[in-house]
């Protein structure tokens, strides 16, 4: 509502408020599709989005980073980052592409939001949110002497981009769970690989802490799985992405499967270092920035508008 106020004003600037009103402008949407074409190409978007850049957790790495941008982009003086949840960027984010009005959001890849929606990146020249991301797997100190059957499958797990997406969509329908048993039953081979030569264990319980959005989910419940069918007890705890350093650096949890490197997580990396084991990539091509629907007539993060 406020939102597409404001893309009226844009539309006609210049006109003030009550001049407005007294119009009637803004009575009848469906009427002014030729203006809004307009609108959704040029004007001030700053504006139109109410200076404001839809973000997702308070706790999420990507929070972080959006904080970050808005001090290092002197352009983005005056914007705010709303912190709520990924289900209300995700509804905000479909929400203006159904009426096609401006916004800008905190998103990341592998994501449906990208199969779902035309969407693209906004250029980061100032390299606030990284380039290509990675996806490590840590485990606590002592993990592989103390459970070294867990600790080979776990250092070997490694799959792509595309697999990941592929459990991510299956579980919109299904569950996680479930989404990852057909992955893992489609998959054997891969599966075989990280198994091998390893022995079974007789319900070692071993606690896997992963963060709560659904890339993580994803890998946590494949290689629960997995776990399991080698005789492990697995337990997934979610926590947020400083919580689950800790986590794995005190011992409280074994192994994580979610730190997202060297950007989006690359603070707490750093903050932990030396306090758990880094077992390397599981996963490579992942992405996180500012994203806007195609048909916004920007490409750079510089594009945007002080507020003053
Ligand atoms: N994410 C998805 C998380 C990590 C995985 C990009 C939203 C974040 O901490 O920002």
């Amino acid at each position: 509502m406020f939102k597409s106020k404001w893309r009226k004003l844009g539309m006609v600037a210049g006109l003030s408020i009550s001049l407005l009103a007294a119009a009637g402008c803004g009575q009848n949407d469906t009427a002014n599709n030729g203006e809004e074409d307009q609108a959704s190409s040029t004007g001030n978007v700053g504006e139109q989005v109410e200076f404001t850049i839809t973000g997702i957790e308070p706790g999420a790495g990507i929070t972080q980073a959006t904080d970050k941008a808005l001090t290092e982009y002197e352009n983005l003086s005056g914007w705010e980052q709303q912190k709520a949840s990924t289900g209300a960027m995700l509804t905000e984010l479909g929400d203006a592409i159904d009426n096609e009005e401006p916004i800008v959001v905190a998103g990341w890849t592998p994501h449906y939001m990208f199969a779902k929606w035309d969407l693209k990146y906004l250029k980061d020249p100032k390299n606030v949110y990284g380039d290509v991301e990675h996806i490590s797997t840590i485990a606590r100190k002592g993990l592989k002497e103390e459970m070294p059957e867990a600790h080979t499958i776990l250092d070997r797990f490694q799959w792509e981009p595309a697999d990941m997406e592929e459990v991510m969509l299956a579980a919109q329908d299904s569950s996680f769970e479930e989404a990852a048993q057909q992955w893992i039953d489609k998959n054997q081979d891969t599966v075989a690989k990280w198994t091998e030569g390893v022995e079974p264990v007789d319900g070692t319980p071993i606690e896997l802490v992963l963060t709560p959005w659904d890339t993580e989910r994803s890998s946590a419940h494949v290689v629960k799985i997995v776990l399991e069918e080698q005789g492990f007890d697995v337990t997934l705890t979610p926590v947020d992405p400083s919580v689950m350093f800790q986590a794995i650096a005190t011992g409280d949890g074994d192994a994580s499967l979610a730190p997202w490197m060297p950007a989006t997580h690359g603070a707490f990396y750093e903050k932990f270092k030396g306090e758990f084991v880094d077992l390397g990539e599981n996963l490579v091509g992942a992405k996180i920035g500012l994203v806007v629907p195609k048909y916004m007539d920007i490409d750079s993060i510089e594009d945007l508008e002080p507020a003053q």
